[in-house]
């Protein structure tokens, strides 16, 4: 995505766009040693790397490019979850590259190949949150996408941060959902703020917000429950947590995170319009890199929703979450 769409993503970016050297100098900090970083995402990214791109090599070998080569770079992008559109998209580019720069040796097609996909990707925006305390995060997504488990990987990212974090548990759906996030909370040193079971998830939120602003706590980070995108009530629902979250604090929630499970593939698409149709999804997290051969899905969401990835969850634990990196993503996947 162009940063000229970003900008009229304007509710989200009102809040958190902004280049802050502050934050730029922590995150330095906390992140990994760039060697390290950069080994994160190569073994994280094994699976989608070996199931599809591993044939690259072979593929652009040292013969001519042909129409054999096209047919097969075509089998190997559907193969690594880019969809039909984008896909096709890559390849007219790729194509029009190679007639430009007249390239004839497929083994010239790799590098051009990581430029297309890696111009495909837009860097996640810097998120601050100057100005606004507490800011509130909804997370949303389908059942078992990794809301929980995000919720507990930011909670631990921002508080490393120096940051004060409140969990808000308004998964009152599930039974155990609530012990699942007290538990985080406890590791964590994070409270939670709950209901009874089956309360009004509406009225969990609205109490976790107002307790942030009782408490002066920075962030609230308010886990719901999954919910298939195809089930009208229960997308209702989300629109009234979302609604009644506006009414505790004005302008919150400041950002809806769509968690989506790497896993899914394409289907992630269907899920994401659906969510960003009942509620301004203003970013994407892609959990469960580690364990998928669908990596390739990326690309899509970038391409046909135009919501920008901001981080991904590349393991189970708290700090297995890592801003989205185009660079290391491209160069992770084609190994
Ligand atoms: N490998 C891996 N596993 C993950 C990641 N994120 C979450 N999981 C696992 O996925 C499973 C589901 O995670 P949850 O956080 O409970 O998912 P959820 O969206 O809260 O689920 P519901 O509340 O039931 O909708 C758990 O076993 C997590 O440990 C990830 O980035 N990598
Ligand atoms: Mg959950």
């Amino acid at each position: 995505m162009q940063p000229s769409s970003l900008i009229e993503n304007s509710e989200f970016i009102r809040y958190l766009i902004h280049f802050n050297a502050v934050y730029h100098k922590r995150h330095v900090i906390i992140r990994p040693a760039m060697a390290e970083f950069f080994s994160r995402w190569k073994d994280g990214l094994t699976r989608t790397s070996k199931a599809a791109f591993g044939r690259l090599a072979g593929l652009l070998g040292a013969t001519e490019i042909s129409a054999n080569t096209w047919d097969q770079l075509e089998e190997l992008l559907i193969q690594a979850d880019l969809g039909l559109e984008t896909t096709q998209s890559v390849l007219v580019a790729l194509k029009a590259t190679v007639k430009r720069d007249g390239l004839t040796r497929a083994s010239e097609l790799q590098l051009v190949l990581k430029a297309e996909l890696r111009s495909r990707l837009s860097l996640p925006p810097v998120l601050t949150f100057a100005g606004v305390k507490p800011v509130v995060i909804l997370l949303v997504g389908v059942n078992g996408s990794g809301k929980t488990t995000t919720a507990a990987k930011l909670g631990q990212r921002y508080s490393q941060e120096g940051k004060s974090v409140l969990f808000g548990a308004a998964d009152t759906f599930r039974a155990a959902a609530v012990d699942q996030l007290q538990v985080w909370g406890s590791r964590l040193k994070i409270d939670v703020i709950s209901g009874a079971p089956e309360s009004d998830p509406g009225a969990v939120a609205f109490s976790a917000v107002q307790a942030a602003l009782a408490r002066g706590v920075d962030i609230v980070l308010i886990d719901t429950a999954g919910r298939l995108h195809t089930r009208f009530n229960l997308m209702e629902e989300l629109k009234k947590v979302y609604r009644v979250v506006g009414k505790a604090f004005d302008g919150a929630p400041h950002a809806v995170w769509l968690v989506l499970d790497s896993t899914t593939g394409q289907n992630a698409l269907q899920q994401a319009k659906a969510f960003k149709d009942s509620v301004r999804v203003s970013g994407v997290i892609l959990s469960k890199l580690d364990s998928s051969a669908r990596g390739g899905m990326a690309f899509a969401i970038q391409r046909e929703l135009g919501l920008p990835i901001l981080f991904a969850g590349l393991g189970e634990k708290p700090e297995d979450l890592t801003p989205f990196d185009p660079d290391a993503f491209v160069s992770g996947i084609l190994g």
